[in-house]
C-alpha cells in the first residue's frame, strides 16, 4: 500500500507507548490524527482494534487523492478493474463472490431489550447473547487487514435533519463507497467536535489473514449477521461485503436505526419524525408552482426510474427534479409542514433494466466516477447488463466467464439481477437544486406503490390521513420471476418497510398515525396521501399503462388534487380519476385500456380484505384500533 506510512501500524512497539504530546493512550495507540478530537470516539476505535486486531488503521479524510489511491490498491488486489477512461472515466467494476450478492435478510437482526419491541416482522435475539456471539466472531476478525475508520453524516454536514456515523471497516471497497453515497470525511470531524455524538457501525468481511495469506478478490464469510442494537443506536456486520450489509450508513443507520429514533424522539418530548424508504422528487409546473412528493415503493416497482421521470410530449414547461431515489428523513417543520431530506449522498441502483429507455437520466448519471459491482465486462473494456441495449457478440459475464447472446437465451444472465452502481447524486442532469438543502423540502403528497397485475386501480387518492395510512399498511406487491420461481404471489410489505423497520411495525403504524393526529391537531395542511399501480395486466398477461415517463400524467392528477383543482370519482377505497379528470395530450390510450386498469373488482377486493386480515393478524398485539375500524368500515362499503 503506498500510503501504508501514514497508516498506524498496530505492532508491539506502538501499542502502549506513552504519549508525547499530551494525547490520550488510546489516541496515541491509534495514531489519531490531531484534527480527531472527539475522545468518545478515539477510545471506541481503540476498544474495536483491541478486539478486531487489525494490522492497521487508517483514519479516512474523504479526499479524492485518498479514494484513487483505495482505488489503484484495489485494482492490483485484483478487487476492482479499471473501466477503458475513454468510455468510462474515473469507473471500476466490481465482482463480488457469487455468495455475496444482496441483502441477508434471515441474518439481520433488530436486538431490542424485549422480543415484542423488535416486532414479528423482525429477526430478534436477546442482547446479551447476541453481544456474545458477536464478540466471538469479532476477535481477531480483521487480522493481518487494514482497518478504515470511515466518518459520514447521513443528510447535508450541519443539517438539523442530519445524523452522524462512523463506521469501522477492513474492506476497502466499503470505504471508497461510503465517500460516493454519504458526506465522508475530514469536515465531519469538525462537525462532530470534541463532544459530538455519532452512530459507532462495526464492519467487517470476516476473513482475517495468517501471517504471508494471500488474500482473496473478495473476501467474505458464509457465516453473516446484520445486527442493530436500538437502545444504544449501534450496529455491527460481519461476514458480507455487499452494498446493503456492509455501507452501514443506508439501510442499517438511514432506515432502521433512524425509524426508531424518529419514535424515540417522541418519547423524549420531541415531535417525532419519520425515516422512510422513499424516494423524493420535485415537480414544477409550466406557472412556476413547485410541487415535492415522497413516494415508497418495494423492489422492483422502478424507484430509482419514478425518481428521475422525464415528463413525455404533452407536457411541455413540467419539469420532474431528483432530491432522492431511496431514503427520506421527514421532520415537522416550524410552518407545520413535513419537511424532507434525502440522507445519503449517492445512489446505490439495480443495474439490469437501465437504459437510455427507461432512464435516460439515469445512464447520464453514470457517464463517470462509477463503481458497477456485478455487472457485465464488454470486450472494450466497458459495461453491460440486461435490458441496457442489444447484446454485444460477446461479453465476460459477472463471474468472469465468457459470454454470448447465445447464453443469454438459453437464460443465462450476463449481469447478476442484483447488479449495482454506485454514483454521485450530484451527477444527476436531474438533481434538484436544493437537493443538498440543510431544511429540506416541504411534502405535498405521499405515494405508495406496489406490483399488482389485479385488484389495485392506477390512482387512488385517500380520503383522510387515516385511509392513508391504512392504504400503505395493507400495501403489497406481486415478486418478480427473479425471486424464487413465485411468479405472481402478494407479498405484503407495509410501506415498503417490512425489512428496514427497526422496531415493532404495529408501533410504526401508530407512529404516522400519531404524527397526522398532531398536526392536524396543529392546523397544519397534512401531505395529500395517494395509492399506485403501474402493473395491472389485460387478459394477455401485457401490462396495459405504458409507465415510465407517461406516469406524469398520473402525477399530475396528483398535484391537481392537492391543489383541488382535478375532478374524480369516489370508490371503495378513495377517489380515482376518470378518463376525462387525465390528460392524455400527446398519448394514444383510449377509455377501454383506461377502464382496465381502474375497474373495481369486487371479489377480487374480498380477498384482498382477506389478506389484509392476514397481516393484522401477525400485528394483532399491538394494531392501532383505528386501522381496524377503517378496516370494518371500507368492508361495510364494498358490501353496500
Ligand atoms: O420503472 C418502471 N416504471 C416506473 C417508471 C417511472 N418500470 C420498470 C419496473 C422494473 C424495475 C415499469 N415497468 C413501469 C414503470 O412505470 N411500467 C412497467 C411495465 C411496462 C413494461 C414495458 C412497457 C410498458 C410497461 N412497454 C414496452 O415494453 C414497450
Ligand atoms: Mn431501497
Amino acid at each position: 500500500m503506498s500510503n501504508a506510512q501514514a497508516d498506524a501500524p498496530m505492532t508491539a512497539s506502538t501499542r502502549g507507548t506513552p504519549s508525547a504530546q499530551g494525547r490520550s493512550a488510546a489516541a496515541e495507540r491509534v495514531q489519531a490524527p490531531a484534527w480527531v478530537r472527539n475522545a468518545k470516539l478515539i477510545e471506541w476505535v481503540a476498544s474495536i482494534a483491541e478486539l478486531t486486531k487489525p494490522e492497521r488503521i487508517h483514519w479516512c479524510d474523504g479526499s479524492q487523492a485518498e479514494y484513487d489511491r483505495l482505488c489503484q490498491q484495489m485494482v492490483d488486489a485484483g478487487t476492482l478493474r479499471r473501466l477503458n477512461p475513454a468510455k468510462r472515466p474515473n469507473s471500476y467494476l466490481a465482482w463480488s463472490d457469487p455468495s455475496d450478492v444482496a441483502r441477508v435478510e434471515d441474518r439481520t437482526f433488530i436486538c431490542s431489550a424485549t422480543r415484542e419491541d423488535a416486532g414479528s416482522t423482525n429477526n430478534w435475539v436477546e442482547p446479551k447473547q447476541m453481544r456474545e456471539t458477536l464478540r466471538g466472531l469479532f476477535d481477531g476478525c480483521m487480522r493481518g487487514r487494514t482497518m478504515y475508520v470511515v466518518p459520514f453524516s447521513m443528510g447535508p454536514l450541519g443539517s438539523h435533519i442530519a445524523h452522524l456515523g462512523v463506521e469501522l471497516t477492513d474492506s476497502p471497497y466499503v470505504a471508497v463507497s461510503m465517500r460516493t453515497m454519504t458526506r465522508m470525511g475530514r469536515a465531519v470531524y469538525d462537525v462532530l467536535g470534541e463532544n459530538g455524538e455519532f452512530v459507532p457501525c462495526v464492519h467487517s468481511v470476516g476473513k482475517p489473514l495468517a501471517a504471508g495469506e494471500a488474500d482473496v478478490p473478495w473476501p467474505c464469510n458464509d457465516t453473516k449477521y446484520i445486527v442493530h442494537y436500538p437502545e444504544t443506536r449501534e450496529i455491527w456486520s460481519f461476514g458480507s461485503g455487499y452494498g446493503g450489509n456492509a455501507l452501514l450508513g443506508k439501510k442499517c443507520l438511514a432506515l432502521r436505526i433512524a425509524s426508531n429514533m424518529g419514535r424515540q424522539d417522541v418519547q423524549r418530548g420531541g415531535p417525532g419524525w419519520l425515516a422512510e424508504h422513499m424516494l423524493i422528487l420535485g415537480v414544477t409546473s409550466p406557472e412556476g408552482r413547485k410541487y415535492h412528493v415522497a413516494a415508497a415503493f418495494p423492489s422492483a416497482c422502478g424507484k430509482t426510474n419514478f425518481a428521475m421521470l422525464i415528463p413525455p410530449a404533452g407536457f411541455d414547461g413540467w419539469k420532474v427534479t431528483t432530491i432522492g431515489d431511496d431514503i427520506a428523513w421527514i421532520k415537522p417543520h416550524a410552518d407545520g409542514r413535513l419537511y424532507a431530506i434525502n440522507p445519503e449522498a449517492g445512489f446505490f441502483g439495480v443495474a439490469p433494466g437501465t437504459s437510455a429507455k427507461t432512464n435516460p437520466n439515469c445512464l447520464a448519471t453514470l457517464r463517470e466516477n462509477t463503481i458497477f459491482t456485478n455487472v457485465a465486462l464488454t470486450d472494450d473494456g466497458d459495461v453491460w447488463w440486461e435490458g441496457l441495449s442489444e447484446p454485444p457478440a460477446h461479453l465476460v459475464d459477472w463471474q468472469g466467464r465468457d459470454w454470448t447472446p447465445a447464453d443469454g437465451k438459453a437464460g443465462r444472465k450476463a449481469a447478476h439481477p442484483n447488479s449495482r452502481f454506485t454514483v454521485p447524486a450530484a451527477q444527476c442532469p436531474s438533481i434538484d437544486e436544493a437537493w443538498d438543502s440543510v431544511d429540506g423540502v416541504p411534502i405535498d403528497a405521499f405515494i405508495f406503490g406496489g406490483r399488482r397485475s389485479t385488484t389495485v386501480p392506477l390512482v387512488t387518492q385517500a380520503r383522510d390521513w387515516v385511509e392513508g395510512v391504512y392504504m400503505a399498511a395493507t400495501m403489497g406487491s406481486e415478486t418478480t420471476a427473479a425471486a424464487a420461481g413465485q411468479q405472481g404471489v402478494v407479498r405484503r410489505d407495509p410501506f415498503a418497510m417490512l425489512p428496514f423497520c427497526g422496531y415493532n411495525m404495529a408501533d410504526y403504524f401508530n407512529h404516522w398515525l400519531r404524527l397526522g393526529q398532531q398536526l392536524q391537531a396543529d392546523g397544519a395542511k397534512l401531505p395529500q396521501i395517494f395509492c399506485v399501480n403501474w402493473f395491472r395486466t389485460d387478459e394477455n398477461g401485457k401490462f396495459v399503462w405504458p409507465g415510465f415517463g407517461e406516469n406524469m400524467r398520473v402525477l399530475k392528477w396528483m398535484l391537481d388534487r392537492v391543489d383541488n383543482r382535478a375532478g374524480g370519482v369516489e370508490h371503495v377505497f378513495g377517489t380515482s380519476p376518470r378518463y376525462e379528470d387525465v390528460n392524455w395530450e400527446g398519448l394514444s390510450f383510449g377509455s377501454d385500456a383506461y377502464a382496465k386498469i381502474t375497474s373495481i373488482d369486487r371479489d377480487a377486493w374480498q380477498r384482498e380484505f382477506a389478506l389484509h386480515d392476514e397481516l393484522f393478524a401477525q400485528l394483532a398485539d399491538r394494531l392501532p384500533q383505528r386501522l381496524r375500524e377503517v378496516r370494518a368500515r371500507l368492508e361495510a362499503r364494498l358490501a353496500a
